[in-house]
């Protein structure tokens, strides 16, 4: 199958899943189970969820045994998209090219449908231990590493930081810091989840992280080159990797990260060809 269409495929199981788990916006109280709702399905890629899918193929575990973390995952993103949409946060007014959140629902009810978010996202990665052949332990283990992964240690501080004005100029390593703190950790923890549900050793699950932290810092790269290519922001004084060192470095540094996230894959062989395909994918995409 041509990667696009297995793209497709993977996020049409997911939009069901999401579907499928999420209150219907004739369910009391309707507004906001509506603004969860245009959140979760307006326009998203689905690729964190599908990261998790794909780690737990490449381990031999089927998808319909790991499909709810992932779609719990991909609530906690939808959760953090909408908080970072605020007026308080990065005061953005659309989001996939939709006007966001609050300037639909409100300031109020974005809020609270975000925290709903986060709260379902976690409620599905419980569920998940309901599937047959999924250990208890393992889903302790996971939500315990989601928790680190988005708490003030990852994502949440790595928002705390970027919402800091005092950090112009930043030191490569320290913008490094950041990225990683606010978008790989997420990434990276989808891969991880697949590969805990899958039973993974201790050396592919390093080889899968080392995997995760490269292809979440060329997002976000690749992510502020498309913010200032697509000129979809007005571009605010922000510590970014091309608004410091250009589109062209910017390109090249991506392109090293994807190979090296690549290269960490050598021990699964030729059997990784799926994640591959994903981190390349990552480096071409065009939103
Ligand atoms: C985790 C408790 C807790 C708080 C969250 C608001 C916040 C704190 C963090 C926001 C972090 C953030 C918005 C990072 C940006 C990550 C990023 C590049 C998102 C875009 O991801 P895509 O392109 O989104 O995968 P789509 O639209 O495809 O769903």
């Amino acid at each position: 199958m041509e990667f696009k269409n297995y793209l497709e495929d993977k996020k049409n199981i997911i939009d069901k899943a999401l579907d499928k788990f999420l209150p219907p916006e004739n369910k009391l109280p309707f507004i906001i189970h509506q603004a969860m709702r245009y959140s979760v399905f307006s326009g998203g890629k689905r690729i964190r969820p599908i990261l998790t899918l794909i780690t737990a193929e490449l381990l031999d575990q089927e998808i319909e045994k790991v499909i709810s973390a992932a779609c719990g995952i991909e609530l906690i993103h939808t959760f953090s998209l909408i908080h970072d949409d605020l007026p308080c946060m990065d005061n953005d007014d659309f989001r996939r090219g939709k006007p966001s959140n609050h300037k639909v629902f409100g300031e109020a009810i974005a809020l609270l449908a975000g925290d709903a978010l986060l709260v379902s996202g976690f409620e599905l990665i419980a569920k998940n231990s309901e599937v047959k052949g999924i250990k208890k332990q393992s889903i302790i283990n996971l939500i315990k590493e989601i928790s680190f992964y988005i708490g003030t240690a990852n994502m949440l501080g790595g928002q705390v930081e970027d919402i800091n004005p005092g950090n112009e100029n930043i030191k490569k390593e320290d913008l490094y810091n950041l990225y990683m703190k606010k978008t790989a950790a997420l990434i990276c923890v989808s891969i991880r989840a697949g590969a805990i549900l899958s039973n993974a050793n201790q050396r592919q699950l390093k080889a899968l992280t080392k995997y995760g932290e490269n292809i979440g810092l060329a997002f976000q790269i690749v992510d502020d080159m498309l913010d200032i290519m697509q000129d979809q922001r007005v571009m605010k004084k922000k510590p970014t990797y091309p608004n410091q060192y250009g589109i062209k470095e910017s390109k090249n540094e991506a392109d090293r990260l994807i190979k090296e996230a690549k290269d960490s894959l050598k021990i699964f062989n030729n059997k990784a060809e799926t994640l591959k395909n994903l981190a390349d994918y990552i480096l071409l995409r065009e939103r």
